[in-house]
């Protein structure tokens, strides 16, 4: 006989936010708005954390419009791959549609980390390769988790930040 005792592990999950075109009569923070509600009614996670939101020049520079970023901070008893098939349900509710690398977008969300899990499948890299080198994904980070250390280069918050200083990036007021 088994006996089930104790709580299931819950897993602590950032997930970056980012869009940067409009999708129907509805701008790109309306949909990064909306993105945090589908995320906080999706069964299995519980959003802990929403950060600010910036608005942040295109990487690498293109004549792409600016992009709204923010991260949210959750936990969840979901597996990654759960988890990031819950992602892509709610871009593709929101009008992505999957071209180009980089190319403009109505909703990108990105799993940034889950737990200190370090992992390279094809699906999903973690934590995300680019996530240390970008602002727009550091800055939110700050907000939600300041005592974050990055899992595979032990770097912590202000190291970080202080390596992606000058990239173009501002907190909209709310
Ligand atoms: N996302 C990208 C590529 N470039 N630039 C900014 N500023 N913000 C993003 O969210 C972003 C980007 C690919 O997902
Ligand atoms: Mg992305
Ligand atoms: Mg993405």
């Amino acid at each position: 006989m088994s006996v089930c005792s104790g709580q299931a592990h819950l897993a602590t999950a950032l997930i970056a936010i980012g869009a940067n075109l409009p999708r129907a009569d509805q701008d790109a923070r309306a949909t990064c708005l909306e993105a945090v509600q589908a995320l906080r009614d999706t069964p299995g996670l519980r959003v802990q954390a929403v950060s600010h939101w910036y608005e942040s020049a295109p990487v690498p520079p293109s004549g792409q419009p600016p992009y709204v970023n923010g991260v949210v901070l959750c936990q969840t008893d979901l597996s990654p791959d759960a988890l990031l098939d819950c992602l892509h349900t709610i871009e593709t509710h929101n009008g992505r549609e999957r071209s180009v690398p980089n190319a403009a977008r109505t909703l990108d969300l990105d799993l940034i980390a889950f737990d200190d899990l370090c992992q390279q499948s094809e699906r999903l890299v973690l934590p995300h390769p680019r996530a240390h080198e970008r602002a727009f994904v550091l800055l939110p980070l700050n907000d939600v988790l300041p005592d974050w250390r990055h899992p595979r280069s032990g770097q912590d918050m202000q190291a970080m930040l202080k390596a992606v200083q000058g990239q173009e990036i501002r907190r909209i007021r709310e």
